[in-house]
């Protein structure tokens, strides 16, 4: 499949040359953000797992682009490294191979992308998903996240899961007991928040270091716009759902936090986690790259006295882009973002 995949692309680079990108029509970009090379180590300390197919540069991402489709917006984003393919090897006991498990061609990593739509400061959420561990400055607060991720229905399942636990996590510590009907009202309400705040893409093309994934204008209330707001992360992902028992003993112990689909971070050095994590404190972020704007820095937007994450405006003022997106000139090659470079 991936071969197949790969046939027509090398036909229209060929055709269109430097006008075309990973597989997405010519034309120029909505916008285009460059993020520094080398910079994958989250707060500065985080060490890749021991593991054969995540080494230094996997998860380093270098540019996020987006492009006109006919009825969405196609997102694109480049990595320092080949993105490891799902291989055909047994992973569990079902008898599954990784590329049954992880269909949409990589199974390496999450993207995350936080859209800020109204840039009004307290309007919006600034809470990240699950086990992301971080949160947006409130000038960035976002309507709608992305979540590129290998096993998007799954992830969905557990999102919706995780969201009404702790929707009823809040309601019990405000009211002490909750109602079935309140329960409905709750579940319900988390049901509008899937529906209308997150999007999981499962149109996606894997090509090298690229991937490439599409949302539609449904979602994002018409195509992505360069005076928006975008945060965007990248963790390692998981692909099980296992669900942790704190309870079993004692049963009184609060859950530990769980995160969605997202490999942790811990000290020292490990083959099932990031390591070179801090000891002590909130829970540490496990981000192992982001996009900041000019004048902030990543260390510190993960560091242990994290400020509030700012969101990367690629039209701000600063750097203005062409006033015509649609012309011919800088093809491929639109203005680099606020975000700062090497
Ligand atoms: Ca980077
Ligand atoms: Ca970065």
């Amino acid at each position: 499949m991936v071969l197949l995949r790969r046939i027509p692309l090398l036909l229209l680079l060929a055709t269109l040359g430097g006008a075309c990108h990973g597989g997405t029509r010519g034309g120029s970009p909505l916008f285009s953000l460059e993020d520094p090379r080398g910079d994958d180590h989250g707060d500065g300390e985080l060490r890749y797992p021991l593991r054969e197919d995540m080494g230094p540069g996997a998860l380093d991402l270098l540019s996020f682009r987006a492009w006109p489709e006919s009825g969405g917006t196609r997102f694109e984003a480049t990595f320092a490294r080949p993105i490891a393919v799902p291989q055909r090897r047994t992973v569990d006991s079902a008898g599954n191979t990784l590329a049954d498990l992880a269909r949409l061609g990589f199974y390496t990593f999450n993207l995350d992308v936080y859209v800020d739509e109204d840039r009004q400061e307290g309007s919006g959420r600034t809470d990240t998903l699950p086990g992301r561990n971080l949160s947006l400055a409130p000038g960035s607060a976002w309507e709608k996240a992305i979540v590129l991720t290998p096993r998007p229905y799954e992830a969905r399942d557990v999102l919706r899961k995780l969201w009404r636990e702790s929707a009823l996590a809040e309601a019990q510590r405000q009211q002490g007991s909750v109602s079935a009907s309140a329960v409905r009202a709750l579940d319900e309400q988390v049901e509008r928040q899937m529906e209308e705040r997150v999007f999981f893409p499962t149109r996606v093309r894997v090509f090298g270091p690229t991937v490439s994934f599409f949302v539609p204008d449904s979602f994002l209330g018409g195509e992505a716009k360069p005076s928006w707001g975008y945060a965007v992360a990248v963790t390692g992902a998981t692909l099980d759902r296992r669900v942790e028992l704190p309870a079993l003993l004692g049963g009184v112990t609060a859950p530990r936090a769980q995160g969605l689909m997202v490999l942790g971070i811990g000290p020292g050095v490990s083959q099932e986690r990031f390591g070179g994590g801090r000891v002590g404190g909130s829970e540490q972020s496990p981000v192992v790259d982001l996009l900041v704007p000019e004048g902030v820095r990543q260390e510190e937007v993960l560091g242990p006295n994290a400020p509030g994450w700012p969101a990367v405006v690629p039209a701000s003022p600063a750097l203005p882009q062409a006033p015509d997106a649609g012309g011919v000139t800088g093809e491929g090659d639109a203005p680099a973002s606020s975000a700062p470079l090497e």
